[in-house]
C-alpha cells in the first residue's frame, strides 16, 4: 500500500487501536471468580484528562541519561516489567502510574510477582501473546503462559490495586497496523510490552512523551539501564518486531530529531488531539 502519511498513520492507531481491557462477562471471564477479580472501572474513567504523559523504555542508553526530574514532571509515568526506580532515580524518576507485564514475568517463580514490593505502585496491565486473532475461548484454554491463576492470587492479596488484563484483539490490530506499513514480511509475533504501552497511554494522554525507545546518542548495546547484561537485541528486536516498531514510532514523532538524539526523547499526539 502506498505510504502514509504521519497525520494518517495516527488515525489508524486512534481508529484501529481503541482501549480494550478484558471485562467479566467478556467470553469465558465468566463466572464469580472473574466477577469478584477483573475490575470494574474502567481504565480511562480512572485517568480522565492525563494530559502530559510519560513513558520509559527499559533501554540501557538510559543509564547516566538525567532525565529523571523531567520523566517525574508527567502527569501520569508508564514503565515495564521488571524496571525499577529505587537507585536510578536521577535517570528514569520515581513515579510510577501504570506497569505493564508480560504473562511470562506473572508465570515464572523467579521473579516474585507476588511479593515483590516493585509492582505494588501503580495500575498493572498483564498481556500475553494469544495466537492471532483467535477468539477468547481459545485464547483462555491455552494462554501462552498460564497466568490466570496468578492473577487471581494476586488480585486476592492486592484488592485496592487496579489489575487489568489487556484483550489480545488490541496487541494484534497493533501489528496488522506495523505489517501493513513496512516494506518487508514482519514476524507474527506481538509487539513489545513498549510499543503496546505507547498506544495505550496515546488513548489516555493528551501528550505522550517516550524516553529510549528510540535511541539516544547513548544507544549502546547494554540491554537495560537496570542490569549489566549486553545483548543487541533487546534493542533491535528478536522475538519482537522492535526495528518494525521504532520505524513505525518515528514516522509519527512530532519531536525533533534533536530531541531523539540528545534526550531519546519521542513527542507524540494522544488520541483525542488526533483529528481524523
Ligand atoms: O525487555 P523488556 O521487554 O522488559 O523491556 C521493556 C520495553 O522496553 C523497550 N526496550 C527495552 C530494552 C532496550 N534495549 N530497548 C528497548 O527499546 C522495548 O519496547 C520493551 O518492550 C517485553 O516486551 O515484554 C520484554 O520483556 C522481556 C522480559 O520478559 C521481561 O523483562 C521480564 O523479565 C523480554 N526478555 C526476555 O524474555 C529475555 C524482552 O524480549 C521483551
Amino acid at each position: 500500500s502506498a505510504k502514509l502519511s504521519q497525520q494518517e498513520l495516527l488515525c489508524e492507531l486512534k481508529t484501529r487501536v481503541p482501549l480494550t481491557m478484558i471485562k467479566a462477562g467478556d467470553g469465558p471471564f465468566k463466572g464469580e471468580d472473574w466477577q469478584k477479580y477483573l475490575p470494574t472501572e474502567d481504565l480511562n474513567k480512572k485517568f480522565e484528562n492525563l494530559k502530559r504523559c510519560a513513558v520509559v523504555s527499559s533501554a540501557g542508553s538510559l543509564k547516566n541519561a538525567t532525565l529523571g526530574a523531567e520523566i517525574d514532571d508527567h502527569d501520569a509515568v508508564m514503565r515495564f516489567n521488571a524496571a525499577p526506580t529505587d537507585g536510578y532515580s536521577i535517570d528514569v524518576g520515581k513515579k510510577t502510574s501504570i506497569r505493564i507485564i508480560n504473562s511470562q514475568l506473572v508465570h515464572d517463580e523467579k521473579h516474585n510477582f507476588l511479593t515483590d514490593p516493585l509492582y505494588q505502585t501503580g495500575v498493572l496491565i498483564v498481556w500475553d501473546p494469544a495466537p492471532y486473532k483467535q477468539d477468547l475461548q481459545h485464547w483462555y484454554s491455552n494462554p501462552d503462559y498460564s497466568f490466570f491463576e496468578r492473577y487471581m492470587e494476586y488480585r486476592k492479596k492486592h484488592p485496592e490495586q487496579l489489575f487489568y488484563i489487556t484483550n489480545p484483539v488490541m496487541q494484534w490490530n497493533l501489528w496488522d497496523i506495523i505489517q501493513e506499513n513496512s516494506l518487508e514480511k514482519v514476524q507474527r509475533n506481538p509487539p513489545s510490552s513498549g510499543m503496546q504501552g505507547i498506544a495505550l497511554m496515546m488513548s489516555l494522554c493528551g501528550e505522550v512523551n517516550v524516553y529510549e525507545f528510540l535511541p539516544s546518542k547513548r544507544q549502546s548495546d547494554i540491554c537495560y539501564y537496570y542490569q549489566q547484561f549486553n545483548d543487541r537485541a533487546c534493542t533491535m528486536g528478536a522475538y519482537h518486531p522492535l526495528m518494525y516498531e521504532k520505524n513505525l514510532v518515528k514516522r509519527m514523532n512530532q519531536g525533533t530529531d534533536h530531541d531523539i538524539f540528545h534526550y531519546g526523547r519521542v513527542t507524540l499526539p494522544g488520541f483525542r488531539n488526533i483529528h481524523c
